[in-house]
């Protein structure tokens, strides 16, 4: 009898899990992240998650191709720009959480700005990374004006993305666009390119490179650096003195969903504080959470204390600024010989 009851309560439970479905959640943060994100869900809703992670740039790219017969229900993370395209091709559908009410201003302006499509789970910060030890062996003074990496002592000794795959990337040129205007911006790109060994597919490729000792210097999330420094590498942060750009990383559901029950499920969960924290508790990850309860993680940088710039989210969300402007830096930067 006994056994008979556990018997039945397993295959209960069995079938109830079943029951709560699947989700397929496409995530744009660090896999530890997005690793924690399905375990602590399946654990607290009995939906079982099928994760994908990949940057912001390629989830983008891949939810214009599956448009037609979406394979995804949420896409969770990376930066807001490209959401904000997706919202206006489309890609997404619009929803509002009860838990809205627990939010930042800045990531329900997200919302209201992506008409109610995309909501900020995390803000970061651009600037520079750098490794302490192999700077000092060179005899190379850290950056910290966006004026420094053009100088002769950067020459091959920086990393920063290609914005075709890499929001960060896109962040970088957006934010440079509105700190000098557009012309210096892309003859400062143009004249960065030979102090630029690399441009890697990923955003957080340059900084890994630099605590590694690949590089000297990355243009990255500065709250990536501070991970890196945590796991015992020797790197370093520095915000431009000229100001800075910065991200509202979001979260969007996506129009067609399969599992739209779930996929609001996991929108409303993903809100709360506790699954806020586990970008940190899971994934080591230092952005500035969202829901006001979630507080900031320890060495995390303080959005407060950094020069940021009135980021015009509007226009360097939409999806033909966002096209243009990486078509041009594909000519006039990307093209240039080495
Ligand atoms: O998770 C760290 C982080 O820096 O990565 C995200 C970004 O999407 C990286 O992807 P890309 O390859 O598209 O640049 C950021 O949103 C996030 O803060």
């Amino acid at each position: 009898m006994r056994l008979w009851v556990l018997a039945g309560l397993v295959a209960m439970g069995v079938t109830g899990a079943q029951a709560q479905g699947t989700l397929n959640v496409y995530c744009s943060v660090q896999m530890e992240w997005c690793q924690g994100l399905a375990t602590q869900f399946q654990r607290d809703t009995g939906i079982r998650v099928n994760m994908t992670q990949r940057g912001s740039g390629e989830t983008l790219a891949a939810m214009r191709a599956e448009s037609q017969n979406p394979r995804g229900d949420v896409w969770f993370g990376g930066t807001g720009d490209p959401h904000l395209a997706a919202a206006e091709e489309n890609l997404t559908q619009s929803y509002e959480s009860a838990n809205n009410a627990q939010l930042h201003p800045w990531a329900l302006t997200q919302w209201r700005q992506s008409n109610q499509r995309a909501i900020g789970v995390y803000a970061g910060a651009i600037g520079f990374g750098f490794n302490t030890e192999l700077l000092a062996r060179r005899n190379i003074a850290a950056p910290a004006c966006w004026a420094d990496l053009l100088e002769p002592r950067f020459r091959g000794e920086i990393q920063m993305a290609n914005p075709n795959s890499s929001g960060t990337a896109y962040v970088v040129i957006a934010t440079l666009v509105q700190l000098m205007g557009e012309e210096p911006a892309f003859a400062y790109l143009r004249r960065l390119h030979p102090n630029v060994n690399s441009y890697t597919r990923s955003g957080t490729a340059p900084i890994k490179a630099v605590a590694r000792g690949e590089t000297g210097v990355s243009i990255s999330f500065v709250h990536d650096a501070v991970t890196e420094r945590n796991a015992g590498f020797p790197a370093a942060w520095a915000t431009p003195c000229e100001g800075t750009g910065y991200e509202i990383g979001s979260m969007s559901i996506i129009r067609g969903a399969r599992n739209i029950a779930q996929a609001r499920r996991f929108y409303d969960w993903a809100l709360t504080a506790p699954a806020q924290r586990l970008g940190f508790e899971a994934g080591g990850q230092l952005q500035q959470p969202s829901n006001r309860e979630a507080p900031l993680p320890p060495n995390a940088p303080d959005l407060g204390a950094i020069r940021l710039i009135e980021y015009d989210f509007a226009r360097y969300g939409r999806a033909a600024e966002r096209r243009r402007l990486i078509e041009r830096w594909d000519r006039e930067v990307g093209a240039l010989p080495r």
